[in-house]
Order: C-alpha cells, then structure tokens, then sequence
C-alpha cells in the first residue's frame, strides 16, 4: 500500500470519527520539537476560547500566538458542521487541514505546532465557531486589500507594527532569527512561541507571538467575495527571510480561497 494511499484512508477515518464526534487520542501530551512558552491566559478581558489572547491598544483581542494543532485538532473532535458558512465558502465540505496525516505528521504529534495546510474558510469557520473572528479590518470585517499597511485599519498589522511603529514585529530593523524563519526553519515549522524574542519591543504589543515567520496567516482580507477570490497571507513563514517577514510583506503575498499550504496558518480577533 502506498503512502499516500495510507494516509488517504487515515484521513478518511479522521473524518468519519469528527462526523462520529468520537474523540480521539490527540491530547496525549506529545508536543512538537521544542516546548512554547507558556502564554498563560487570556489578559484584559478578552476570551479564552481555542486560544490565549491579549487586548491591544486600539482596542481589539488578537490570539498570542498562531492556532495550534492541538487547538484545531480539539475542535474537530467536536465534529463542527460546514452548514451555515457564508456563500463564498459553500464549496468548502471539509475543515480536515490537507496535510494533518502526511508526512509523518500523525494527529497524535506536534499539538504545540501551528496548524498549517487550513484554507481561508476552514480558518473563518474555527474562529466563529470559537466566539472570535479572522483577523482583519479593526472594529470587525474584512479588511480591504488595498488598506493592508494602514495600522488604522488591519488589525494584523496594526499587531505587528505596534500601531504603525515598526517594520518587523521586533523592531524598525531586521535581525535575523529573532523569529522561526529560513534557513534555521529546516523547512518545517516549529512550536508556537518558541522565539520568546519574535515580539515586539512595544510593551504594549508584546506578547504576541510569532507575527514573522513560522506559519504565515490567512487575513479576512480578499479581492473579492467569490470563492476564487485570492486573500492574503500575512508575516512571512519557515519558508521566508528578512523581507519576507516585514509587516507589511503582504503587498503581493495572497492565496486563492480555497487553497492550502504547510507554511499557512491562522490566528482569530475579537472585540
Ligand atoms: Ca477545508
Ligand atoms: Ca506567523
């Protein structure tokens, strides 16, 4: 039997299991390469639900660090339905990341990992269904695209930039591995909030982690509201370096809707 046809019925069996609700084994406490550091739980009022926030100065929530695969493995063990999604996802039948069972990545393994391979409306749908929103326009909504460096308006940006301050998550200059980026990344990701140095110097910004590298994020952000709409990714990933971790990267890092790639993952915001 081949590999992927292995892990083609694997991932069938996980599907039937979420649509079950049965619940798998997946907190058996394994963890990724190399511990996180323990982000505590949620500060200034805002939810603790499928992840650990902290409340900025403009006013809105933003998870401390990217969607593990522990946190979205959990939540599929709930066996969440994709009835009600709004009409540009309608053609998204399954929340099953593409890549949680291949390549040795059994269900198992790596929970303390973001969450990779999640397409932009798996990521909507985890959000919502947490009380939480994809990341994008500040006050709620999407974020328009051509608004993706106004700290005013994108609350990822507003994240990484401290309000517009600087141009990488720690600071106006690069350094190079302060966050998990290429080559250091041996083309893999790592732990979420591995890098206690990936914040930022703003105090008021920091403790939130990873905004350079490791996954990139999908942002409520698109050119459109048709399912091929292409919506941006933001932050750079284990695959960039230097430039491609500047906040304001995104000018020209998107992906097609319903697409899905192991250096793309997520974090939610609320108010
Ligand atoms: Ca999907
Ligand atoms: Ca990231």
């Amino acid at each position: 039997m081949s590999n992927s046809a292995t892990a083609a019925q694997t991932r069938s069996a996980w599907a039937i299991a979420a649509l079950l609700g049965v619940v798998c084994s997946c907190d058996s406490g394994t963890t990724g390469p190399t511990g996180p550091v323990d982000v505590g739980p949620s500060t200034g009022g805002c939810p603790d639900l499928g992840g650990s926030m902290t409340r900025l100065p403009e006013g809105f929530c933003i998870d401390r660090t990217e969607v593990t695969r522990g946190a979205y493995f959990a939540w599929l063990d709930t066996g969440p339905t994709t009835d009600g999604q709004p009409a540009e996802c309608a053609a998204n039948v399954d929340f099953l990341p593409t890549c949680a069972t291949t390549g040795g990545w059994g269900l198992d393994r790596y929970l303390d990992n973001p969450v990779g391979c999640v397409d932009w409306c798996d990521a909507r749908a985890y959000c919502e269904a947490h009380g939480k929103r994809l990341c994008g326009r500040v006050g709620g909504g999407a974020n328009p695209m051509d608004d993706y460096n106004d700290a005013a308006q994108s609350e990822w940006f507003a994240t990484c930039s401290a309000g517009g301050e600087n141009d990488y998550v720690f600071g106006v200059n690069y350094v190079k591995d302060r966050c998990y980026e290429s080559p250091e990344s041996g083309w893999g990701t790592t732990g979420v909030a591995t890098h206690p140095e990936c914040v930022s110097p703003d105090g008021d910004y920091a403790g939130v982690y990873d905004l350079g590298g490791n996954v990139a994020e999908w942002e409520n952000s698109c050119n459109g509201v048709g399912a091929d709409a292409r919506c941006r990714i933001r932050g750079g990933s284990f695959k960039h370096t230097a430039n491609g971790l500047r906040c304001d990267a995104g000018s020209t890092l998107s992906l097609p809707r319903h697409s899905t790639d192991d250096a793309v993952g997520f974090r939610c915001c609320t108010d």
